[in-house]
Protein backbone atom coordinates (compact mmCIF):
# COMPACT_ATOMS: atom_id res chain seq x y z
CA UNK A 1 0.00 0.00 0.00
CA UNK A 2 3.06 2.50 1.36
CA UNK A 3 5.08 1.05 -1.56
CA UNK A 4 2.58 1.82 -4.29
CA UNK A 5 1.69 5.30 -3.18
CA UNK A 6 5.72 5.85 -3.26
CA UNK A 7 5.74 4.25 -6.28
CA UNK A 8 2.71 6.23 -7.81
CA UNK A 9 4.49 9.62 -6.66
CA UNK A 10 7.63 8.61 -8.93
CA UNK A 11 6.00 7.53 -11.87
CA UNK A 12 3.98 11.09 -11.26
CA UNK A 13 7.49 12.56 -11.19
CA UNK A 14 8.77 10.40 -14.39
CA UNK A 15 5.62 11.55 -16.30
CA UNK A 16 5.55 14.99 -15.93
CA UNK A 17 9.50 15.15 -16.60
CA UNK A 18 8.55 13.67 -19.66
CA UNK A 19 6.24 16.24 -20.43
CA UNK A 20 8.39 19.48 -19.28
CA UNK A 21 11.50 17.95 -21.00
CA UNK A 22 12.19 20.98 -23.11
CA UNK A 23 12.05 23.06 -19.90
CA UNK A 24 15.55 22.52 -18.07
CA UNK A 25 14.62 24.34 -14.94
CA UNK A 26 11.44 22.25 -14.60
CA UNK A 27 12.86 18.81 -15.30
CA UNK A 28 15.60 20.11 -12.62
CA UNK A 29 13.45 20.45 -9.87
CA UNK A 30 11.71 17.42 -10.88
CA UNK A 31 14.73 15.54 -10.98
CA UNK A 32 15.90 17.08 -7.71
CA UNK A 33 11.95 15.52 -6.22
CA UNK A 34 12.59 12.16 -7.60
CA UNK A 35 15.66 11.61 -5.71
CA UNK A 36 14.29 13.28 -2.49
CA UNK A 37 11.81 10.02 -2.71
CA UNK A 38 14.64 7.99 -2.49
CA UNK A 39 16.39 9.94 0.67
CA UNK A 40 15.82 9.83 3.96
CA UNK A 41 12.75 12.15 5.54
CA UNK A 42 13.54 15.61 5.68
CA UNK A 43 12.41 17.55 8.92
CA UNK A 44 12.97 21.03 10.10
CA UNK A 45 13.47 22.33 13.60
CA UNK A 46 11.93 25.73 13.15
CA UNK A 47 10.74 28.25 16.02
CA UNK A 48 11.29 31.88 17.43
CA UNK A 49 14.82 32.55 18.13
CA UNK A 50 16.50 31.13 20.86
CA UNK A 51 13.78 28.85 21.39
CA UNK A 52 16.32 26.18 22.00
CA UNK A 53 16.21 24.64 17.93
CA UNK A 54 20.36 23.85 17.62
CA UNK A 55 19.99 22.82 21.36
CA UNK A 56 17.48 20.55 20.29
CA UNK A 57 18.55 19.54 17.13
CA UNK A 58 22.23 18.43 18.73
CA UNK A 59 20.45 16.47 21.45
CA UNK A 60 18.15 14.45 18.41
CA UNK A 61 21.74 13.75 16.93
CA UNK A 62 23.65 12.90 19.87
CA UNK A 63 26.51 15.02 19.33
CA UNK A 64 27.24 18.98 19.96
CA UNK A 65 28.46 19.95 16.28
CA UNK A 66 25.50 22.72 15.64
CA UNK A 67 26.59 25.62 17.04
CA UNK A 68 24.89 27.16 19.82
CA UNK A 69 24.19 30.71 20.75
CA UNK A 70 26.81 32.53 17.86
CA UNK A 71 25.83 35.43 15.92
CA UNK A 72 26.02 34.87 12.06
CA UNK A 73 25.60 31.03 11.62
CA UNK A 74 22.75 30.84 13.43
CA UNK A 75 21.29 33.04 10.48
CA UNK A 76 21.87 30.79 7.88
CA UNK A 77 19.86 27.59 7.12
CA UNK A 78 21.73 24.31 7.81
CA UNK A 79 21.35 21.14 7.05
CA UNK A 80 22.72 17.85 8.49
CA UNK A 81 22.44 14.89 6.89
CA UNK A 82 24.34 11.49 6.86
CA UNK A 83 27.19 10.79 5.29
CA UNK A 84 30.23 8.57 5.67
CA UNK A 85 32.86 11.19 6.75
CA UNK A 86 32.73 15.13 8.15
CA UNK A 87 32.18 17.37 5.40
CA UNK A 88 30.98 20.68 5.31
CA UNK A 89 30.04 22.64 1.76
CA UNK A 90 28.70 26.44 1.81
CA UNK A 91 25.68 26.76 -0.94
CA UNK A 92 25.87 30.96 -1.85
CA UNK A 93 23.28 32.14 -2.92
CA UNK A 94 25.60 33.41 -5.88
CA UNK A 95 28.15 31.18 -7.59
CA UNK A 96 29.37 27.64 -6.89
CA UNK A 97 29.33 25.55 -3.57
CA UNK A 98 32.32 24.93 -2.32
CA UNK A 99 33.47 23.07 0.75
CA UNK A 100 34.42 24.51 4.59
CA UNK A 101 37.17 23.40 6.18
CA UNK A 102 36.38 21.29 9.37
CA UNK A 103 36.96 23.54 12.57
CA UNK A 104 35.47 22.29 16.02
CA UNK A 105 35.22 24.69 19.18
CA UNK A 106 35.09 21.99 21.78
CA UNK A 107 33.00 19.90 19.82
CA UNK A 108 30.66 22.03 17.90
CA UNK A 109 31.30 23.18 14.48
CA UNK A 110 32.24 26.53 14.22
CA UNK A 111 31.45 27.69 10.20
CA UNK A 112 34.42 29.55 8.36
CA UNK A 113 32.81 32.17 5.99
CA UNK A 114 35.48 33.33 5.02
CA UNK A 115 34.67 36.98 4.41
CA UNK A 116 30.92 35.90 2.94
CA UNK A 117 28.15 38.07 4.62
CA UNK A 118 25.46 35.28 6.07
CA UNK A 119 23.03 37.10 3.83
CA UNK A 120 24.78 35.98 0.49
CA UNK A 121 24.62 32.29 1.81
CA UNK A 122 21.70 30.25 1.04
CA UNK A 123 22.71 26.76 2.76
CA UNK A 124 25.39 24.99 4.88
CA UNK A 125 25.42 21.60 3.94
CA UNK A 126 26.64 19.37 6.83
CA UNK A 127 27.26 15.21 6.25
CA UNK A 128 27.80 13.93 9.13
CA UNK A 129 28.40 9.98 10.32
CA UNK A 130 25.74 9.99 13.01
CA UNK A 131 23.43 6.92 13.03
CA UNK A 132 20.07 9.07 14.17
CA UNK A 133 21.03 11.41 10.82
CA UNK A 134 20.72 7.59 8.26
CA UNK A 135 16.86 7.85 9.30
CA UNK A 136 16.48 11.49 8.97
CA UNK A 137 17.96 14.86 7.32
CA UNK A 138 17.47 17.25 9.85
CA UNK A 139 17.83 21.04 8.94
CA UNK A 140 18.05 23.94 11.30
CA UNK A 141 16.50 27.01 10.39
CA UNK A 142 17.16 30.77 11.72
CA UNK A 143 14.83 32.00 14.51
CA UNK A 144 11.73 33.42 12.98
CA UNK A 145 10.15 36.70 14.65
CA UNK A 146 13.39 37.74 14.93
CA UNK A 147 14.32 41.57 14.82
CA UNK A 148 15.83 41.28 11.87
CA UNK A 149 12.89 40.88 9.23
CA UNK A 150 15.65 39.20 6.53
CA UNK A 151 15.84 36.36 8.99
CA UNK A 152 12.47 35.16 9.43
CA UNK A 153 11.62 35.63 5.90
CA UNK A 154 14.62 33.43 5.29
CA UNK A 155 12.87 30.59 7.32
CA UNK A 156 9.57 31.70 6.10
CA UNK A 157 10.80 31.23 2.05
CA UNK A 158 12.16 28.06 2.76
CA UNK A 159 9.67 26.26 4.72
CA UNK A 160 6.38 28.11 3.25
CA UNK A 161 7.62 29.19 -0.67
CA UNK A 162 5.19 30.66 -2.15
CA UNK A 163 5.67 28.60 -5.36
CA UNK A 164 6.86 25.79 -4.77
CA UNK A 165 6.91 22.32 -2.32
CA UNK A 166 8.60 22.79 1.16
CA UNK A 167 11.75 22.03 1.10
CA UNK A 168 11.20 20.21 4.05
CA UNK A 169 8.50 16.90 4.90
CA UNK A 170 7.93 17.72 8.15
CA UNK A 171 8.40 20.04 10.80
CA UNK A 172 9.09 19.78 14.25
CA UNK A 173 7.97 23.54 15.91
CA UNK A 174 9.53 24.91 19.19
CA UNK A 175 7.77 27.19 21.30
CA UNK A 176 8.24 28.42 24.97
CA UNK A 177 4.83 29.75 24.76
CA UNK A 178 2.20 29.87 22.47
CA UNK A 179 1.85 32.72 20.81
CA UNK A 180 -0.45 34.22 18.31
CA UNK A 181 2.89 34.44 15.97
CA UNK A 182 4.15 30.38 16.42
CA UNK A 183 -0.07 29.46 15.70
CA UNK A 184 0.41 32.16 12.26
CA UNK A 185 3.65 30.10 11.40
CA UNK A 186 2.17 26.80 11.81
CA UNK A 187 -0.97 27.55 9.70
CA UNK A 188 1.37 29.27 6.82
CA UNK A 189 3.29 25.66 7.29
CA UNK A 190 -0.25 24.08 6.63
CA UNK A 191 -1.19 26.76 4.08
CA UNK A 192 1.35 26.10 1.84
CA UNK A 193 0.62 24.06 -1.15
CA UNK A 194 2.26 21.22 0.00
CA UNK A 195 -0.37 21.05 2.46
CA UNK A 196 -3.11 21.55 0.32
CA UNK A 197 -4.54 18.22 0.64
CA UNK A 198 -4.89 19.25 3.98
CA UNK A 199 -2.80 16.94 6.54
CA UNK A 200 -1.02 18.25 9.19
CA UNK A 201 2.80 17.26 9.44
CA UNK A 202 4.06 19.41 12.25
CA UNK A 203 5.33 18.30 15.94
CA UNK A 204 5.22 20.95 18.47
CA UNK A 205 7.43 20.96 21.35
CA UNK A 206 7.40 22.97 24.71
CA UNK A 207 11.11 24.05 25.01
CA UNK A 208 13.82 24.61 27.90
CA UNK A 209 10.65 23.31 29.69
CA UNK A 210 13.38 23.35 32.41
CA UNK A 211 12.93 27.34 33.10
CA UNK A 212 8.64 26.56 33.25
CA UNK A 213 9.40 26.13 36.95
CA UNK A 214 12.19 27.90 37.16
CA UNK A 215 14.24 25.24 37.21
CA UNK A 216 12.80 23.13 40.08
CA UNK A 217 12.62 20.04 40.36
CA UNK A 218 9.04 19.67 39.57
CA UNK A 219 9.53 21.85 36.40
CA UNK A 220 8.69 18.88 33.75
CA UNK A 221 5.77 18.17 35.26
CA UNK A 222 4.37 21.46 35.05
CA UNK A 223 5.66 21.68 31.67
CA UNK A 224 4.03 18.06 30.71
CA UNK A 225 0.70 19.82 32.15
CA UNK A 226 1.07 22.91 29.69
CA UNK A 227 2.06 20.80 27.46
CA UNK A 228 -1.43 18.84 27.95
CA UNK A 229 -3.26 22.18 27.87
CA UNK A 230 -1.99 23.10 24.57
CA UNK A 231 -2.62 19.46 23.12
CA UNK A 232 -6.00 20.17 23.71
CA UNK A 233 -6.44 23.65 22.90
CA UNK A 234 -8.75 23.43 19.24
CA UNK A 235 -6.40 26.14 17.43
CA UNK A 236 -2.55 24.31 18.37
CA UNK A 237 -4.85 20.56 17.55
CA UNK A 238 -5.54 21.46 14.39
CA UNK A 239 -1.78 22.59 13.66
CA UNK A 240 0.34 19.87 15.31
CA UNK A 241 0.24 16.24 15.64
CA UNK A 242 1.27 16.47 19.82
CA UNK A 243 2.42 18.58 22.09
CA UNK A 244 5.76 17.41 23.72
CA UNK A 245 7.59 18.93 26.41
CA UNK A 246 11.76 18.98 26.22
CA UNK A 247 14.66 20.30 28.16
CA UNK A 248 16.74 20.54 25.36
CA UNK A 249 20.09 21.48 27.02
CA UNK A 250 19.47 18.93 29.57
CA UNK A 251 18.77 16.48 26.88
CA UNK A 252 21.94 17.43 24.55
CA UNK A 253 24.28 17.01 27.99
CA UNK A 254 22.85 13.87 28.80
CA UNK A 255 23.44 12.41 25.31
CA UNK A 256 27.08 13.77 25.78
CA UNK A 257 27.74 12.84 29.20
CA UNK A 258 31.62 13.26 30.09
CA UNK A 259 33.31 11.33 33.09
CA UNK A 260 34.68 14.94 34.12
CA UNK A 261 30.80 16.26 34.38
CA UNK A 262 29.95 12.74 36.30
CA UNK A 263 32.40 13.32 38.81
CA UNK A 264 31.21 16.85 39.31
CA UNK A 265 27.87 16.24 39.83
CA UNK A 266 28.90 13.40 42.01
CA UNK A 267 30.52 15.92 44.45
CA UNK A 268 27.38 18.26 44.29
CA UNK A 269 25.32 15.27 44.85
CA UNK A 270 27.92 14.12 47.96
CA UNK A 271 26.81 17.68 50.27
CA UNK A 272 24.18 17.42 52.60
CA UNK A 273 20.89 18.53 51.83
CA UNK A 274 20.85 21.89 53.59
CA UNK A 275 24.23 23.57 52.01
CA UNK A 276 23.04 21.79 48.47
CA UNK A 277 19.41 23.19 48.24
CA UNK A 278 21.05 26.79 49.54
CA UNK A 279 23.66 26.65 46.38
CA UNK A 280 20.91 25.43 44.26
CA UNK A 281 18.72 28.63 44.92
CA UNK A 282 20.20 30.52 42.22
CA UNK A 283 22.07 30.25 38.99
CA UNK A 284 24.38 33.43 41.06
CA UNK A 285 24.58 31.66 44.12
CA UNK A 286 25.73 28.22 42.63
CA UNK A 287 28.70 30.14 40.94
CA UNK A 288 29.76 32.05 43.62
CA UNK A 289 29.46 28.96 46.48
CA UNK A 290 32.91 27.99 47.67
CA UNK A 291 31.42 24.10 48.41
CA UNK A 292 32.28 21.65 47.14
CA UNK A 293 35.61 22.13 48.04
CA UNK A 294 36.96 21.02 44.85
CA UNK A 295 35.11 22.22 42.56
CA UNK A 296 36.49 25.41 40.65
CA UNK A 297 33.97 28.64 39.63
CA UNK A 298 34.67 27.60 36.03
CA UNK A 299 33.78 23.95 36.78
CA UNK A 300 30.38 25.17 38.34
CA UNK A 301 29.99 27.62 35.44
CA UNK A 302 30.74 24.93 33.19
CA UNK A 303 28.14 22.68 34.84
CA UNK A 304 25.12 25.36 34.79
CA UNK A 305 25.78 26.17 30.97
CA UNK A 306 25.50 22.46 30.25
CA UNK A 307 22.59 21.08 32.61
CA UNK A 308 20.88 24.37 34.12
CA UNK A 309 19.98 24.77 37.95
CA UNK A 310 17.71 22.11 36.68
CA UNK A 311 19.71 19.42 35.36
CA UNK A 312 21.66 19.68 38.12
CA UNK A 313 19.17 19.55 40.97
CA UNK A 314 17.82 16.44 38.79
CA UNK A 315 21.18 14.70 38.31
CA UNK A 316 22.01 15.02 42.41
CA UNK A 317 18.96 13.50 43.63
CA UNK A 318 19.47 10.16 40.80
CA UNK A 319 23.17 10.08 42.26
CA UNK A 320 21.58 9.88 45.74
CA UNK A 321 18.74 7.71 44.76
CA UNK A 322 21.85 4.95 43.32
CA UNK A 323 22.47 6.14 39.65
CA UNK A 324 25.96 6.15 40.76
CA UNK A 325 27.59 5.39 37.02
CA UNK A 326 27.92 7.77 34.69
CA UNK A 327 25.78 6.07 31.90
CA UNK A 328 23.29 5.07 33.75
CA UNK A 329 22.89 8.45 35.30
CA UNK A 330 22.75 9.92 31.42
CA UNK A 331 20.27 7.88 30.43
CA UNK A 332 18.14 8.31 33.18
CA UNK A 333 18.41 12.47 32.34
CA UNK A 334 17.45 11.52 28.84
CA UNK A 335 14.39 10.22 29.85
CA UNK A 336 13.79 12.90 32.05
CA UNK A 337 14.72 15.77 29.92
CA UNK A 338 11.52 14.57 27.61
CA UNK A 339 14.03 13.64 25.35
CA UNK A 340 12.56 9.85 24.83
CA UNK A 341 9.03 10.96 25.01
CA UNK A 342 10.25 12.99 21.74
CA UNK A 343 11.97 10.51 20.06
CA UNK A 344 9.32 8.35 20.67
CA UNK A 345 6.63 10.59 18.72
CA UNK A 346 8.74 11.28 15.79
CA UNK A 347 9.40 7.74 15.25
CA UNK A 348 5.54 7.13 15.63
CA UNK A 349 4.92 10.03 13.43
CA UNK A 350 7.35 10.83 10.91
CA UNK A 351 9.25 8.13 10.69
CA UNK A 352 6.11 5.18 10.53
CA UNK A 353 5.16 7.39 7.72
CA UNK A 354 8.24 8.88 5.97
CA UNK A 355 6.93 7.27 2.55
CA UNK A 356 3.47 8.86 2.57
CA UNK A 357 5.25 11.49 3.71
CA UNK A 358 7.61 12.37 1.27
CA UNK A 359 5.35 10.96 -1.14
CA UNK A 360 3.02 14.04 -0.49
CA UNK A 361 5.67 16.60 -1.23
CA UNK A 362 6.40 14.98 -4.45
CA UNK A 363 2.54 15.37 -5.16
CA UNK A 364 2.67 19.04 -4.29
CA UNK A 365 5.85 19.65 -6.55
CA UNK A 366 3.78 18.74 -9.38
CA UNK A 367 0.80 20.26 -8.53
CA UNK A 368 2.87 23.37 -8.08
CA UNK A 369 4.50 22.76 -11.59
CA UNK A 370 1.31 22.19 -12.90
CA UNK A 371 -0.60 25.34 -11.80
CA UNK A 372 2.52 28.01 -12.30
CA UNK A 373 3.31 26.39 -15.49
CA UNK A 374 0.86 25.43 -17.30
CA UNK A 375 0.86 23.92 -20.90
CA UNK A 376 -1.21 21.62 -23.13
CA UNK A 377 -1.35 18.30 -22.87
CA UNK A 378 -0.58 17.89 -19.53
CA UNK A 379 -4.37 16.88 -18.44
CA UNK A 380 -3.01 13.15 -17.85
CA UNK A 381 -0.75 14.40 -15.09
CA UNK A 382 -3.76 15.90 -13.71
CA UNK A 383 -5.76 13.60 -13.58
CA UNK A 384 -3.49 10.93 -12.29
CA UNK A 385 -2.80 13.62 -9.48
CA UNK A 386 -5.90 13.90 -8.32
CA UNK A 387 -6.38 10.26 -8.22
CA UNK A 388 -3.26 9.72 -6.50
CA UNK A 389 -4.79 12.24 -3.89
CA UNK A 390 -7.73 11.14 -3.65
CA UNK A 391 -7.13 7.02 -3.94
CA UNK A 392 -3.92 6.75 -1.53
CA UNK A 393 -5.00 5.23 1.63
CA UNK A 394 -2.25 7.18 3.73
CA UNK A 395 -3.16 10.43 2.50
CA UNK A 396 -6.78 9.81 3.08
CA UNK A 397 -5.90 9.14 6.69
CA UNK A 398 -3.68 11.66 7.32
CA UNK A 399 -6.79 13.92 5.58
CA UNK A 400 -9.32 12.19 7.92
CA UNK A 401 -6.91 12.84 11.02
CA UNK A 402 -6.99 16.68 10.16
CA UNK A 403 -10.70 17.04 10.00
CA UNK A 404 -10.97 14.40 13.47
CA UNK A 405 -8.87 17.47 14.38
CA UNK A 406 -10.29 20.26 13.51
CA UNK A 407 -14.31 19.84 12.51
CA UNK A 408 -15.09 17.03 13.69
CA UNK A 409 -17.52 14.21 12.54
CA UNK A 410 -20.65 13.80 13.20
CA UNK A 411 -19.97 10.28 15.22
CA UNK A 412 -20.06 9.89 19.38
CA UNK A 413 -16.96 11.11 21.24
CA UNK A 414 -15.71 8.21 22.17
CA UNK A 415 -15.74 6.94 18.65
CA UNK A 416 -14.50 9.75 16.80
CA UNK A 417 -11.44 9.13 19.52
CA UNK A 418 -11.14 5.69 18.74
CA UNK A 419 -11.16 6.28 14.71
CA UNK A 420 -8.24 8.84 15.28
CA UNK A 421 -6.24 6.23 17.10
CA UNK A 422 -7.45 3.66 14.54
CA UNK A 423 -6.00 6.01 11.99
CA UNK A 424 -2.69 6.38 13.42
CA UNK A 425 -3.41 9.60 15.13
CA UNK A 426 -1.16 8.38 17.73
CA UNK A 427 1.33 6.69 15.75
CA UNK A 428 1.22 4.32 12.65
CA UNK A 429 2.51 1.39 14.20
CA UNK A 430 -0.77 -1.43 14.11
CA UNK A 431 -0.01 -1.83 18.04
CA UNK A 432 -0.21 1.81 19.06
CA UNK A 433 -3.46 1.96 16.33
CA UNK A 434 -4.92 -1.23 18.04
CA UNK A 435 -4.35 0.27 21.94
CA UNK A 436 -2.23 -2.76 22.74
CA UNK A 437 1.57 -3.58 23.62
CA UNK A 438 4.56 -3.13 21.75
CA UNK A 439 4.94 -6.87 22.04
CA UNK A 440 1.43 -7.79 21.00
CA UNK A 441 2.03 -10.89 18.80
CA UNK A 442 0.41 -10.69 14.85
CA UNK A 443 -2.43 -13.23 15.98
CA UNK A 444 -3.48 -10.82 18.84
CA UNK A 445 -3.33 -8.28 16.30
CA UNK A 446 -4.89 -9.37 13.68
CA UNK A 447 -7.69 -10.90 16.58
CA UNK A 448 -8.33 -7.46 17.64
CA UNK A 449 -8.13 -5.67 14.18
CA UNK A 450 -11.11 -7.73 12.93
CA UNK A 451 -13.25 -6.65 16.33
CA UNK A 452 -12.87 -3.29 15.38
CA UNK A 453 -13.51 -3.65 11.75
CA UNK A 454 -16.99 -5.39 13.02
CA UNK A 455 -17.44 -2.47 15.00
CA UNK A 456 -16.43 0.01 12.51
CA UNK A 457 -18.65 -1.93 9.67
CA UNK A 458 -22.04 -2.20 12.19
CA UNK A 459 -20.83 1.75 12.50
CA UNK A 460 -20.60 2.39 8.70
CA UNK A 461 -24.16 0.53 7.93
CA UNK A 462 -26.06 2.05 10.93
CA UNK A 463 -29.04 4.49 9.63
CA UNK A 464 -27.86 6.65 12.41
CA UNK A 465 -24.70 6.99 10.86
CA UNK A 466 -24.73 10.92 8.45
CA UNK A 467 -22.76 10.67 5.36
CA UNK A 468 -19.89 12.21 5.58
CA UNK A 469 -19.78 10.33 8.70
CA UNK A 470 -20.02 6.90 7.05
CA UNK A 471 -17.20 7.88 4.37
CA UNK A 472 -14.88 8.61 7.31
CA UNK A 473 -15.74 4.99 8.78
CA UNK A 474 -14.96 3.26 5.04
CA UNK A 475 -11.33 4.96 5.32
CA UNK A 476 -11.42 3.52 9.12
CA UNK A 477 -12.23 0.33 8.05
CA UNK A 478 -9.56 0.30 5.53
CA UNK A 479 -7.02 0.74 7.97
CA UNK A 480 -8.43 -2.23 10.03
CA UNK A 481 -8.57 -4.22 7.18
CA UNK A 482 -4.96 -3.24 6.69
CA UNK A 483 -3.87 -4.05 9.97
CA UNK A 484 -5.65 -7.77 9.57
CA UNK A 485 -3.85 -8.13 6.16
CA UNK A 486 -0.19 -7.45 8.03
CA UNK A 487 -0.98 -9.24 10.57
CA UNK A 488 -1.92 -12.55 8.79
CA UNK A 489 1.11 -11.85 6.44
CA UNK A 490 -0.46 -11.09 3.43
CA UNK A 491 0.54 -7.15 3.27
CA UNK A 492 4.09 -6.90 1.41
CA UNK A 493 5.14 -3.86 3.49
CA UNK A 494 5.10 -4.20 7.62
CA UNK A 495 3.37 -1.14 8.52
CA UNK A 496 4.66 -1.54 12.31
CA UNK A 497 7.66 1.18 12.84
N1 LIG B 1 17.73 26.31 30.50
C1 LIG B 1 17.74 25.96 29.22
N2 LIG B 1 18.42 26.66 28.32
C2 LIG B 1 18.39 26.26 27.02
C3 LIG B 1 17.63 25.14 26.60
N3 LIG B 1 17.80 24.99 25.27
C4 LIG B 1 18.62 25.98 24.89
N4 LIG B 1 18.99 26.75 25.93
C5 LIG B 1 19.88 27.90 25.90
O1 LIG B 1 19.28 28.93 25.14
C6 LIG B 1 20.24 29.59 24.33
C7 LIG B 1 19.81 29.50 22.85
O2 LIG B 1 19.86 28.15 22.47
P1 LIG B 1 19.96 27.74 20.93
O3 LIG B 1 19.89 26.26 20.86
O4 LIG B 1 21.13 28.40 20.29
O5 LIG B 1 18.61 28.38 20.40
P2 LIG B 1 18.14 28.60 18.88
O6 LIG B 1 16.67 28.51 18.86
O7 LIG B 1 18.91 27.70 18.00
O8 LIG B 1 18.61 30.11 18.66
P3 LIG B 1 18.68 30.91 17.25
O9 LIG B 1 19.14 29.95 16.22
O10 LIG B 1 19.67 32.00 17.52
O11 LIG B 1 17.30 31.43 17.01
C8 LIG B 1 21.56 28.91 24.62
O12 LIG B 1 22.25 29.67 25.60
C9 LIG B 1 21.18 27.57 25.19
O13 LIG B 1 22.13 27.05 26.08
C10 LIG B 1 16.91 24.40 27.59
O14 LIG B 1 16.24 23.39 27.34
N5 LIG B 1 16.99 24.87 28.87
MG1 LIG C 1 20.09 28.12 16.29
Amino acid sequence: MTAATLAGAAELIRDTMEAYRDDPEAAGMLQGYARRLAEPLRIAVAGMVKAGKSTLLNAIIGEEIAPTDTGECTRIVTWYRHGPTPRITLHPIDGVPRNLPLKRVDGRLVFVLDGMRAEDVERLDVEWPSPALQAMTLIDTPGIASLSRDVSARTLAFLTPEDAASEADAVIYLMRHMHASDLRFLESFRDTRTARSGTVNAIAVLSRADEVGAGRIDSLISAGSIAERYGRDPNLRKLALAVVPVAGLLAQSARTLRQADFEALSMVAALDRTARERMLLSADRFRRSTEPEGLTEAARTALLERYGLFGIRLASVLIRNGFTDATPLAHELARRSGLDPLLDVLDRQFQARSEALKARTALAAVENLLASRPREGTEHLAAALERLQANAHEFRELQLLAVLRTTGLDLPPELAVEAERLLGGSGAASWVRLGLDSGSGPEMLAAEARRYLARWRGVSESPLTGRPAAEACRVVIRSCEGVVAECSGRHPQPRSA
